[in-house]
C-alpha cells in the first residue's frame, strides 16, 4: 500500500508539471518550452515564429535550466541545433538576451570548447563574423555563436 501511495505521489508530481503549459509546450524547471524541429530558419525568423506563438526565443536562466534542456533533447532523440534568444548583434562581445535585455553569463558552465592548434579555446569565437547564439549539436549542446542567418530550429519559451 505505502508503495502504491509513492507510486501516485510520483505521478501527481510528474502531471503537476504538464498541466503548467499549454499543449504543444514542455515544462523545463518550472518556465514554458516549445521544440519545433520540424523547421530551420534563421534566427531573426526563429524569433518572429516563437513570438508569433505567444512567446520569445528560449533564455537558459540558470545551470538547471540547461540540463533541462539537453535531457528533453535527448530523450525525445531530436537531433539538429537549436537556437537560443541572444545575440551580441548590437556591440560586439556583449552578449544579450533578447527576452529581457539581461546579460549572458561568460565562459563555463555554459559555453563550449573547441579543440585548436593552440590548445582549447572557449566559444564565442566567431567575432563580428557569429552574433547569434546557439545550442551547438557538434558541441554536445553547449552554447556556441553562429552565424545569424544559418538554419537552426527553434526553442521558444513563454
Ligand atoms: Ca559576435
Ligand atoms: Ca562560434
Amino acid at each position: 500500500m505505502k508503495r502504491l501511495v509513492y507510486l501516485f505521489a510520483i505521478i501527481l508530481a510528474a502531471g503537476s508539471g504538464v498541466h503548467g503549459c499549454d499543449d504543444g509546450w514542455e515544462d523545463i524547471e518550472g518556465s514554458c518550452f516549445k521544440f519545433d524541429i520540424s523547421m530551420s530558419l534563421p534566427w531573426d525568423d526563429a524569433r518572429v515564429f516563437c513570438q508569433s506563438n505567444g512567446g520569445d526565443l528560449a533564455k537558459v536562466i540558470d545551470g538547471n535550466t540547461h540540463r533541462g534542456i539537453w535531457l528533453y533533447i535527448q530523450t525525445y532523440g531530436l537531433s539538429g541545433s537549436f537556437w537560443l534568444g541572444a545575440s551580441d548583434v548590437a556591440a560586439e562581445g556583449d552578449w544579450i538576451w533578447a527576452k529581457d535585455e539581461t546579460r549572458v553569463s561568460k565562459g563555463t558552465p555554459y559555453w563550449a570548447l573547441r579543440s585548436t592548434v593552440l590548445g582549447y579555446q572557449q566559444e564565442p569565437s566567431g567575432g563580428a563574423k557569429e552574433n547569434c547564439l546557439a545550442l551547438d549539436e557538434d558541441r554536445k549542446y553547449f552554447f556556441n555563436d553562429d552565424a545569424c542567418d544559418l538554419g537552426h530550429h527553434p526553442i521558444c519559451m513563454k
